[in-house]
């Protein structure tokens, strides 16, 4: 058996403590400058540009690819103040991770996540095909890959341990494990973030098929956390293409998904192998999508 890639060691940066990695991200606390200790109340939440493909996080970073998700998140964050309020706290953050980080209030997590979908496909699409069903909703039918729903659904899944894969989770079960009030709170929140992000997508050709939201609670009410309506938590489709019957390409790593299984790459999926460096002109695409997305929904240059 080949060893599991290393995980690259985090960054050092003074002040902060480091809490946590995930695949593609990282918290650290602040330090307290008097005690020297970790800030119970805060986190920083650091950007990366790891992407990752099929599973994999891919050892060729994808610059600025950090920078974007940041700063697309803090712009949403804005665009969804009148539906939810959010973590932000500040984007005064150390320079080695300057425009990628964000401070934020630290929070009681809703063990739950929030998935909404306006569009049918992916995990979705395998349960209405066994039985016409999407977490427990019935759909019309006739529904193929790519069909938009009369209105966003909320598809909740459990918040499984790193390196598995999230459950879908019924409704009752949401209601079972935070109560019947703040579930019906994560379900409107979550659908209505859907809809206004497609609302706003819309304009500018870019359709959001479904997006995972996490919650915090604090004074017993919902909190926006971690990052938004991002390419990472979303699955992001340019409209011009938008054909249901067939899986749609992704807005941002089409390229990457596609020269992976071309045969340039001499990569094998099913060998379980961990898939090879991608070449400069595949990273250069994918940052100009990212760079893309971000521009196009914001009207604003990065
Ligand atoms: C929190 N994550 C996911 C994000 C990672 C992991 N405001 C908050 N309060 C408490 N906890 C979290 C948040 C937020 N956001 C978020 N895990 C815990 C995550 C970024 C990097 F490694």
């Amino acid at each position: 058996m080949a060893d599991a890639p290393a995980t690259p060691a985090p960054l050092e940066l003074p002040g902060y403590a480091h809490v946590y990695s995930g695949k593609v991200r990282d918290l650290y606390a602040p330090v307290d400058a008097a005690t020297g200790t970790a800030r119970p109340d805060q986190l920083l939440l650091v950007a990366s540009d790891r992407i990752s493909a099929f599973d994999f996080v891919l050892e060729t970073p994808v610059p600025d690819k950090g920078r974007v998700l940041t700063q697309m998140s803090l712009w949403w964050f804005d665009q969804l103040a009148d539906i939810v309020p959010n973590h932000v706290v500040s984007t005064e953050v150390p320079d080695a991770v300057q425009g990628r980080a964000v401070l934020v209030r630290r929070l009681e997590m809703l063990p739950v996540e929030c998935v909404a979908r306006a569009y049918l496909t992916g995990g979705g699409l395998r349960e209405y095909r066994a039985d016409g069903h999407v977490s427990g909703i019935r759909l019309p039918e006739g529904l193929v890959d790519g069909s938009r729903f009369p209105e966003p659904i909320f598809t909740p899944s459990t918040k499984a341990p790193q390196g598995e894969h999230d459950e879908p989770m019924s409704y009752g079960a949401v209601e079972a494990l935070v109560g019947a009030r703040l579930a019906a709170r994560a379900r409107d929140l979550t659908t209505r973030i859907l809809s206004r992000g497609n609302e706003i997508g819309a304009q500018r050709g870019i359709l959001i098929a479904d997006t995972k939201v996490e919650f915090g609670v604090e004074g017993g009410e919902l909190v926006l956390a971690d990052e938004v309506l991002t390419p990472d938590s979303s699955r992001f489709w340019p409209a011009d293409q938008w054909e249901p019957g067939h899986p749609q390409p992704s807005f941002d790593k089409e390229f990457v998904r596609e020269w992976l299984l071309s045969p340039a790459s001499g990569w094998d999926k099913a060998s379980g192998a961990a898939p090879p460096p991608l070449p400069e002109e595949v990273l250069e695409r994918t940052r100009a999508k990212y760079v893309e997305a971000y521009e196009r929904l914001t009207g604003r240059s990065l």
